[in-house]
């Protein structure tokens, strides 16, 4: 093994913890542990792999959610490589992406801890700073960069040379080599890298490890990445053009050609039915990049429905188009608030209600499947009242479309934390204030009590108390809505009601217990465990809302397997090459042959 990547949970040791996160990951596929590794950690795995490196991915966070009783220092002691490979992508995982460094250095002192990631990047003096971190590989691209680091370890060369690296020399004085790789296009390597996946469950015996998050197996969707970096600049966003500028040293977002986008949807389809999600707007690199990728699309005749996000209007010749090139398909808008002026101020959708709901409507008359809108609390110019303007807003949609069970609302709270070099984050005049600006108090903060501590900002319209309390009463309208409006059925509209009545509750007992003496603590959390494991999912959104219709997660395990034991003739190959000098392997082989038997 050459290089071990590991994704850790959000807060290191979270079953040890009483936290109340609350509906922070109530609209992604995630826990609040936040489960899902980057989707680059497959095509940094599969660059190298490519070069002779072997890299192994370890997904330490699903594996303690799956089983509470996981020894994830035995896991680790079980690992050998010269280097592990950490995420700090996103700065929730601030708290376990350090604990992990901290467990891995003393597991084996011998190896080199990395770090990379959007967060890291940002925060990659402070993180170098931490005695048990080695190396941070700054950008949104690192494949290149992490095999000029392997190389340099293994030949003993130096590290200067090395792009985008920050390194202690042997006195411990820290170098930064300037963010030199910075690709213009995304061609160039395999992301998501499914071939890789699929061949490393092979490899390395092992599902467990690589799975992306806890309801995968049954829910499995998969994604397109249609570039690194964005063309539009939402203040809220630490992934928008400035936010890319600054963290990531990117003056444009670099595109993959419509060509390996369809290849890549091809290669999804060969394992999975499960719909395909495209990141980013499809116009994003233009019209006729988008007619393209359309058009290479339909001549393909991928099964699967097509998920696709818009950022500004569009019209029936638009979504005719998605209609006549795919077998089915679904749209995620995220327009934030009802209110044009404070979109304005955000960036996103500055334009009348009006063109919002024309574009609505433009999609479902062209058989759009499944239409989720988003919103926002805690944004510039949003004050209590503007926020709760959402349910209104809703009800109006409502009663123009009438009742279309495909167009779904939700919300959700901007948090816990700013996005480092969002304009959110850098420009005071937004109307943001931060709490927190290093690294080491967003760790701190991860440990809550509860996520109206870990917030990271109050705005010069509402206090952390308001944002929360904000939230959960647009939430708790937005659920009264739907159910009355036919759109959600009585089980989950009660589910996330009580769900949200546990959190109200359990805030006023936690703050309680923050002002017992220390040593009485602990006990007491322990006693509200399960109020508040309650109170930490679906409190928002219920927890199957979001899913598009797939076939059953059984069938694409099926097809999953399918498609590894097709990998065996090339695998079986691989091992009769080895096993002329290295019986070793040979072994491995047969236990591998095992694996797909089994
Ligand atoms: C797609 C996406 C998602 C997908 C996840 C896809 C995935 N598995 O990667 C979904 C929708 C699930 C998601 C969820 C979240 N997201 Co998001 N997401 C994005 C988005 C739109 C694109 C990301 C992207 O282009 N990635 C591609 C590149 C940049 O990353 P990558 O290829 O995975 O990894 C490369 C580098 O980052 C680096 N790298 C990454 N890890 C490592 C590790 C090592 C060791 C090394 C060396 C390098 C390295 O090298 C990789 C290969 O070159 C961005 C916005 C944007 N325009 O960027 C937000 C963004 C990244 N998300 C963000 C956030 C906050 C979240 C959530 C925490 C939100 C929430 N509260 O729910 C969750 C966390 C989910 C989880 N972990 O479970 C912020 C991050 C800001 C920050 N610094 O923390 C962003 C910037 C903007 C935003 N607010 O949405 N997200
Ligand atoms: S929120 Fe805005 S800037 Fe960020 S990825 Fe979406 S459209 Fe781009």
């Amino acid at each position: 093994m050459d290089l071990v990547l590991l994704h850790a949970p959000s807060v290191w040791d979270f079953r040890e913890e009483v936290i109340l996160q609350g509906p922070l990951a109530d609209v992604i596929p995630s826990t609040d542990e936040f489960e899902m590794y980057p989707i680059g950690l497959t095509s940094i795995a599969s660059y190298l792999e490519a070069n002779n490196y072997n890299t192994r991915l370890v997904n330490l966070a699903y594996r303690m959610l799956r089983n509470r009783r996981f020894d994830v220092a035995a896991h680790l002691r079980k690992l050998k490589a010269p280097v592990f490979g950490i995420d700090l992508h996103w700065l929730p995982h601030a708290h376990g992406a350090l604990g992990i460094a901290r467990l891995v250095k003393q597991v084996h002192p011998e190896a080199k801890v990395l770090l990379g990631g959007l967060s890291a990047s940002w925060y990659h003096e402070e993180v170098i700073a931490d005695p048990s971190v080695d190396f941070v590989l700054r950008g949104d691209s690192t494949e290149e960069p992490c095999r000029q680091l392997l190389a340099a370890l293994r030949e003993g060369s130096p590290l200067g040379s090395v792009e985008n690296l920050t390194w202690k020399t042997p006195q411990g004085r820290v170098v930064s080599n300037p963010v030199t790789f910075v690709p213009a296009n995304l061609d160039w390597i395999d992301v998501p890298a499914y071939d890789f996946m699929t061949h490393a469950v092979f490899k390395y015996r092992s599902l467990a490890d690589f799975l992306p998050y806890l309801e995968w197996l049954r829910y499995p969707s998969t994604m397109l990445l249609n570039s690194r970096g964005c063309t539009y600049n939402c203040a809220i966003c630490g992934g928008s053009r400035t936010g890319y500028r600054l963290v990531a040293g990117r003056s444009a977002a670099g595109m993959r050609s419509p060509e390996k986008l369809v290849a890549d949807a091809e290669r999804i389809s060969s394992f999975s039915k499960a719909p395909i999600f495209m990141v980013h707007d499809p116009r994003i690199g233009g019209i006729p990049r988008a007619e393209t990728f359309f058009d290479l699309y339909r001549k393909a005749g991928v099964p699967n429905e097509l998920v696709i996000e818009i950022f500004f209007p569009a019209g029936r010749d638009f979504f005719d188009l998605v209609r006549r090139s795919t077998a089915a398909w679904s749209l995620q808008i995220t327009i934030e608030s009802p209110d044009p002026d404070i979109r304005k101020v955000n960036g996103k959708f500055p334009v009348p209600n009006t063109v919002v709901e024309d574009t609505l409507a433009a999609a479902l008359d062209e058989g759009c499947g499944k239409l989720d809108l988003f919103f926002m609390v805690g944004l510039s110019g949003q004050t209590p009242a503007k926020a709760l303007e959402t349910v209104d807003y809703c009800r109006h949609l409502v009663e123009r479309f009438g009742v279309d069970e495909r167009l779904q609302f939700y919300a959700a709270p901007l948090g816990p934390f700013l996005d480092p070099g969002s304009r959110a984050f850098e420009d005071p005049t937004l109307g943001f204030h931060r709490r927190f600006v290093t690294l080491e108090e967003h760790r701190q903060a991860l440990l809550g009590p509860t996520w109206r501590e870990m917030l990271a900002y109050e705005t010069d319209w509402m206090s952390r108390n308001e944002i929360v309390a904000t939230t959960y009463a647009v939430g708790a309208g937005l659920n009264d809505l739907k159910f009355e409006a036919g759109l959600i059925d009585a089980r989950t509209h009660a589910t996330v009601a009580r769900h949200f009545a546990v959190a109200q509750e359990t805030f006023p007992k936690l703050d309680a217990i923050a002002r017992l003496p220390e040593a009485d603590r602990r006990p007491a959390l322990e006693i509200l465990a399960e109020q508040v494991a309650e109170a930490n999912t679906a409190s928002l959104v219920g927890e199957h809302e979001l899913e598009w219709k797939t076939s059953a997660g059984l069938r694409v395990t099926w097809l999953l397997a399918r498609h590894t034991a097709a990998a065996l003739p090339r695998e079986i190959a691989h091992g009769a090459a080895r096993f002329a000098g290295r019986y070793d392997t040979a072994i491995a082989q047969v236990e591998r042959l095992g694996l797909i038997v089994a």
